[in-house]
C-alpha cells in the first residue's frame, strides 16, 4: 500500500507493477490515498477513477481491489487466512501493526480488511530486475500457501527505480479525465501550441528543499542529477527556483519554440499569474490555469503540452515528464542542466 501522495505513490505503484510481473502473481489495483484538508482520515479513491485498467493488461494481470474484494476475496482469501507483509515487525510488539495509524487503517478498512497475522518478508526485498531474488520469493510464498500477499508498504522503492520508467506507458488517464483535459484544452488553448509548466512552491516545499545541501538525490531528483548524482549537483534553484530565474527560462524557451500562444500553469501554491503576465507583455502570450485546483487534470494537460517545463525534485513533475517521455514529447527542468 502506497504511503504519501499522487506523485509518491505513482513512482512505487510502477515498482509493485514490476514486482507482481516479477514473481508473477496479479497485482491488486490498490486506491489512491488522498488526505483532504480539514479531514483526520485520509480518503480511499478507487484505482479507476482517474486511470484505465485495460491498458495495464497488455503488460501483466491485475484486478481492481473493489472486484478483487467482491468477487474473489470470499473464496479465495477468507478471513482466517488474511495476513499482511512487511520487512520486519512495525510498532508494537511483534507484528506488521498493518492498520496502525493513517493511511493505513483507513486504507484496509475501507474494504473491512483485519488481518490474523503478520509474516516477516526480510531479508528478501523487491528489486524485481533481479532474477534469484524474484525465484526466493516464488519459492518462499507459493500461490497455494500464500494465495495473496498483502503489504504494509509498497513493495516498491521510491523513487522508481531507473528500470521501471518505462512502464509509464501502460498508465493511461480513463476517458473521464482525458475528455475534461480535451475539452479544457480546446476552450481555452485553441488556434496555437501551448508550453506547459508545473511550479511546485507551497510551504511544504520550501521546507522540503531546506534539504538539499545534504540529500543530493533529494526525491524526484534522479531524474535530474542521475542515481548516484552521476549528471551534476543537486542545487537549490532546481528545487526552488527564482521567479526571476523562471521568467527568464520560459522567455528562452519561447524564443526557441515556434507557434507557442499559451503557457498553461500547474502549481499547489502560487501561479505567479501576475509576474508571467507583465513579463511576457510583449510576447502575444496568453497565461492559463484551471479555475479550481484539480491535480489530475493539472497532469493530463501538462502531458499533452507542446513543450513542458517542470521541477527536478518534485515527484508530481515527474509522472507528467515520464508520460511525456513515453510519448515521446519534449521537456526541460527549471535550472537544470546548469549553465
Ligand atoms: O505528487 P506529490 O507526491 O509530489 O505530492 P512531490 C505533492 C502534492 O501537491 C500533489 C499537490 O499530490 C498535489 O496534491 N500538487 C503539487 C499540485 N503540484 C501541483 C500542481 O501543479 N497542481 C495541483 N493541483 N496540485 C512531495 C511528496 O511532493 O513533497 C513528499 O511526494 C513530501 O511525500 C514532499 O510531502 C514535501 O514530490 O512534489
Amino acid at each position: 500500500m502506497p504511503k504519501g501522495r499522487f506523485g509518491n505513490q505513482a513512482d512505487h505503484f510502477l515498482g509493485a507493477l514490476a514486482f507482481s510481473k516479477g514473481i508473477n502473481r496479479t497485482l491488486i489495483l490498490p486506491p489512491w490515498v488522498e488526505y483532504r484538508f480539514g479531514e483526520p482520515k485520509s480518503t480511499q479513491v478507487p484505482f479507476d477513477t482517474y486511470f484505465r485498467v485495460d491498458t495495464l493488461k497488455h503488460y501483466h494481470r491485475v484486478i481492481t481491489m473493489t472486484s478483487f474484494m467482491r468477487d474473489i476475496a470470499p473464496t479465495l482469501w477468507p478471513e482466517d487466512k488474511r495476513i499482511s507483509f512487511c520487512y520486519t515487525k512495525r510498532g508494537e510488539g511483534i507484528s506488521c501493526n498493518a492498520k496502525s495509524g493513517n493511511p493505513f487503517g483507513p486504507f484496509w478498512d475501507t474494504f473491512n480488511i483485519d488481518f490474523v497475522e503478520s509474516e516477516f518478508y526480510g531479508p528478501l526485498n523487491y528489486d524485481a530486475h533481479n532474477v534469484i531474488m524474484m525465484e526466493k520469493w516464488k519459492q518462499k510464498y507459493s500461490p497455494e500457501d500464500w494465495p495473496v500477499l498483502a503489504f504494509t508498504g509498497a513493495p516498491a522503492s521510491f523513487p522508481v527505480q531507473k528500470e521501471n520508467l518505462i512502464l509509464q506507458k501502460y498508465i493511461a488517464w480513463n476517458d473521464d479525465i482525458l475528455n475534461k483535459s480535451k475539452i479544457f484544452i480546446k476552450e481555452n488553448m485553441n488556434g496555437g501550441g501551448f508550453l506547459g509548466i508545473h511550479l511546485r512552491n507551497g510551504q511544504d516545499w520550501v521546507k522540503a528543499c531546506r534539504h538539499v545541501k545534504d540529500s543530493p538525490t533529494l526525491f524526484a531528483a534522479p531524474q535530474c542529477v542521475g542515481y548516484k548524482n552521476e549528471r551534476g549537483p543537486l542545487t537549490s534553484s532546481m528545487c526552488f527556483p527564482h521567479k526571476s530565474d523562471i521568467i527568464k527560462q520560459v522567455k528562452r524557451a519561447l524564443k526557441k519554440l515556434n507557434d507557442i500562444k499559451y503557457i498553461f500553469i500547474a502549481s499547489d501554491s502560487n501561479y505567479m499569474m501576475e509576474e508571467f503576465n507583465s513579463a511576457l507583455d510583449s510576447f502575444e502570450i496568453k497565461t492559463i490555469k484551471l479555475q479550481r485546483s484539480n491535480p489530475h487534470l493539472d497532469l493530463a494537460i501538462l502531458g499533452q503540452a507542446n513543450y513542458f517545463i517542470g521541477n527536478c525534485v518534485s515527484s508530481f513533475t515527474a509522472f507528467v515528464k515520464r508520460d511525456r517521455d513515453v510519448q515521446g514529447l519534449p521537456s526541460e527542468f527549471w535550472s537544470f542542466p546548469h549553465r
